[in-house]
């Protein structure tokens, strides 16, 4: 390549870093709402759980578990509908097993765009049916 192409290509690459570094400053991924909200007592168990943050996150990167008083943690899994075009980039939709009254945990480990990882935990209570 001849000296003046070299010159070009570093002015992209400067370009292309300067982006990088803008990105970063975003901010990495913190939850806004939720619902169950965190310390939320239920009437009834709910059917998902939505989470909801700052910034968009790189869905295909969440990782969530659902932990109880009494059963093993399980994972949940991230459904397809989170990655249609039209899901909001910075919302999870994460359906939930059918859950008995009691305390429940839901752990979540986010990737935001900025390429921080956030790690949070939700928790809420199905009461005893009256
Ligand atoms: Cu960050």
């Amino acid at each position: 390549m001849p000296p003046l192409t070299w010159g070009l290509a570093f002015k992209f690459w400067v370009l292309w870093v300067l982006g990088a570094v803008m990105t970063l400053a975003w901010g990495h991924a913190v939850i806004v709402k939720s619902s169950p909200a965190d310390q939320e007592v239920l009437a009834r168990a709910p059917e998902a759980i939505m989470l909801r943050f700052n910034v968009k996150i790189e869905k295909a990167f969440a990782q969530a578990s659902l932990w109880g008083a009494k059963d093993r943690p399980r994972r949940l899994s991230i459904p397809e509908s989170n990655f249609a075009p039209e899901a909001d980039p910075a919302r999870l939709y994460i359906p939930l097993p059918s859950l008995a009254p009691g305390p429940y945990q839901v752990r979540y480990k986010i990737l935001a765009t900025d390429g921080h990882t956030t790690e949070g935990v939700i928790r809420f209570v199905i009461s005893e049916p009256q």
